[in-house]
């Protein structure tokens, strides 16, 4: 142990500060992990004594550490496919990922959107096989379905040493030597135990097989048969990991604190320099400070903080940006939060105060503008209100905020329903932003499923005689109309033609009618918008002194109103092209779904880059769609999501269209 230390120590680089993202499925131990990563670094971030209480993470955290003199930013991310918003924003600004897996071959299906993200944007990252107290399969078989997931090459670094039932230690492959896990302690160097020894054998080959892959140097060594140096390994292994070119694979048991020494190594010897990952971002490494946000978040009296990475420079405190002035900056090395005076290249740190600044947004620099992931779109939405009215006013400042806290959360204002609607990744994460709603703002708030957009049309063409005729005391009001209102094809909208001869309703009272009978189309029969008719001034009478455009208005109303009703209205409801994205093993399942939903199966088909999945394509009436996620994810192990484009409107089924509207009209 001193010995390697020693040579970590000794190697003599300075490293810039570096970040690390914990991602993993939803409770594979990466919030245990931090904890045990921050111990191990002498930073602990509970108080001895204190009781363990586990939430689930909804929000990316960070923490500060200082490893063998090297200081690093962790990344604790959400698990929940709700909140990969978080998980993607956090990857942005971090060196390496350390994916927390667990040794469940039937759970490693889904890592397949982690392992997606990672691929595509060329992230290194290193595979952290947790619980492997609970190890109860054969190691190899886990490799194997974790390797199913994804196309960069794993690489096993240690092997387990088994006693009985239990992991008691690990042979590392790359210096050989073996150690006995202690509990809260650093492990124990032993003896290669005899049971082990074939084992490490081949594992120890198949490393250097796949590290001679991208070195012909070492492929010559391990064709003659000479055994390269530790040294070597270590050098060869920190391109690769770096390139992307292969992910290593460490063990450990986050909740006894084995394995996290190994792990704080690796990422020392892996995980690349900031100005390594800026190149592969494409960041010029001469010019201003430049830094990226990538969270915001209003905590309390502090105010509102903008979590950024600083990718080039450094920058003070107070100083003046074009968003504003850096009102605090704050690390994170325990529990409390810390001020510093200044942040430099590689630093992840919390500006304080930078009220024109959005998550995602580019600090400093010259006019340049980096990447940052689109939020996903959203597949689940609730229509909110207020209690009591009189906290309307700050639920829409409330739900400002919320929005510049969570760009996966999108909020619209239906003119057609008058609903407030917030949407976003499921129930778990609405629930989430409404309750840190209701808490910091102490606003009590009632959700409902939000109105569907239901239309109207008619089918059959009516002639509609309308009059209206009043004494009332002086003047009276006077108009007459004939109408006609005709069916239009789908899609062509609303239509009125002037067809009077003669000046038998003067010219000038001709756009009163038309505005009338446009409006009326506003609210049809069943109480939604009319969509699809032409109406049709045929004839009508006036009288010099008591017509008027009010008058001529009131009597094409009127007429509107019965002729609408006699036209054989129908209802007409959204089906939307749904296409749901999830393993092949549940597609029979995903096709289950969307016909119990009155969906209509297009077909599906494999989806491409994602081997083993399919994405099946299906028309749905929207409004079945509410929940339409909570059933697919309970339907794919969690795996299953959708988007969904506006196809077309389609007549409702008599007694449908009836429970349909009834259910509308009673919100
Ligand atoms: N047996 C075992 N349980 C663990 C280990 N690491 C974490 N856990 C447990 O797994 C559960 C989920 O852990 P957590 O860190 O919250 O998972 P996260 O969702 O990935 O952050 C907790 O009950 C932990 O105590 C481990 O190494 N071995
Ligand atoms: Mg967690």
């Amino acid at each position: 142990m001193a010995e390697d230390q020693a040579k970590e120590n000794g190697a003599g680089v300075r490293h810039k500060p570096r970040a690390v993202a914990l991602i993993g499925p939803f409770g594979t131990g990466k919030t245990t992990l931090l904890e045990a990563m921050m111990a191990a670094a002498g930073s602990p971030l509970r108080r001895p004594g204190e009781t363990r209480s586990r939430q689930t993470t909804t929000e990316t955290r960070l923490a500060h550490a200082t490893y063998l003199g090297d200081s690093w930013s962790i990344l604790d991310c959400p698990g929940s496919v709700e909140f990969a918003f978080e998980v993607q924003a956090a990857l942005a600004v971090s060196d390496l990922a350390v994916v927390v897996a667990e040794p469940a071959p039937s759970r490693a299906a889904a890592l397949a959107p982690l392992f997606r993200l990672l691929e595509d944007e060329g992230l290194p990252f290193l595979v952290f096989l947790n619980r492997i107290d609970a190890l109860n399969v054969s190691l190899a078989e886990c490799l194997a379905a974790l390797q199913a997931e994804t196309r960069r090459p794993l690489v096993l670094r240690q092997v387990p040493i088994r006693e009985g039932e239990n992991v008691t230690g690990y042979v590392d492959l790359a210096s050989e030597r073996a150690y006995r896990y202690r509990p809260g302690a650093p492990s124990e160097l032993i003896q290669i135990p005899s049971a082990t020894a074939a084992d490490e054998r081949a594992a120890h080959e198949t490393l250097l097989e796949a590290l001679a892959d991208h070195d012909d140097a070492l492929l010559e060594k391990v064709l003659e048969g000479v055994a390269p140096t530790p040294a070597e390994i270590y050098q060869r292994l920190q391109k690769d990991v770096a390139a992307g070119a292969i992910a290593g694979v460490l063990l450990g048991a986050a909740e006894r604190n084995h394995g996290i020494q190994r792990l704080w190594k690796a990422l020392r010897h892996d995980a690349p320099e900031p100005d390594e990952t800026a190149a592969r971002l494409g960041i010029d490494p001469a010019g201003p400070p430049l830094l990226q946000v990538f969270k915001t978040s209003y905590a309390g009296h502090a105010g509102k903080l903008s979590f950024a990475r600083v990718w080039r420079g450094s920058i003070r405190d107070g100083a003046t940006l074009e968003a504003g002035r850096i009102g605090g900056i704050l690390r994170f090395p325990g529990n409390d939060a810390l001020k510093i005076a200044e942040a430099s290249e590689g630093d992840v740190i919390a500006l304080g105060r930078l009220d024109q600044v959005a998550t995602g947004a580019t600090l400093g620099g010259s006019g340049e503008k980096l990447p940052f992931p689109e939020p996903p779109e959203p597949v689940y939405s609730l229509a909110i209100t207020t209690a009591d009215r009189k906290d309307d006013v700050k639920l829409s400042g409330a739900l400002q905020k919320l929005l510049e806290e969570d760009p996966s959360l999108h909020l619209l204002h239906e003119a057609a329903t008058g609903e407030t609607v917030l949407s976003g990744q499921g129930e778990v994460h609405l629930h989430a932003a409404l309750d840190r709603l209701s808490r910091a703002y102490g606003l009590k708030l009632v959700t409902i499923k939000p109105q569907i957009h239901f239309k109207e049309t008619i089918r059959k063409a009516v002639h509609q005689h309308a009059r209206l005729k009043r004494q009332t005391g002086g003047h009276g009001q006077f108009a007459d109309v004939k109408l006609e209102i005709a069916p239009r094809q789908p899609g062509e909208g609303f239509l009125f033609v002037d067809r009077i001869v003669g000046g038998a309703v003067p010219r000038q009272y001709i756009p009163a009618v038309a505005e009338a009978a446009e409006e009326s189309t506003k609210k049809g029969p069943f109480g939604y918008p009319v969509v699809d008719v032409s109406v049709t001034l045929l004839d009508g009478t006036f009288h010099s002194v008591d017509s008027s455009d009010m008058a001529f208005k009131t009597a094409t109303r009127i007429g509107m109103t019965e002729a609408l009703a006699k036209a054989d209205p129908v209802l007409l409801e959204p089906i939307d092209k749904v296409t749901v994205s999830a393993p092949n093993s549940y597609t029979a399942n995903v096709q289950r779904v969307l016909s119990g939903r009155r969906g209509r199966i297009l077909g599906y088909h494999e989806r491409a880059g994602w081997p083993g999945w399919d994405e099946t394509e299906a028309l749905v009436p929207e409004a079945e769609l509410h929940d339409l996620i909570i059933e697919l994810r309970s339907q794919t192990m969690g795996l299953g999501t959708f988007t969904k484009t506006f196809d077309h409107l389609s007549e409702a089924h008599t007694r449908l269209a009836e429970r349909l509207a009834r259910e509308a009209a009673a919100h």
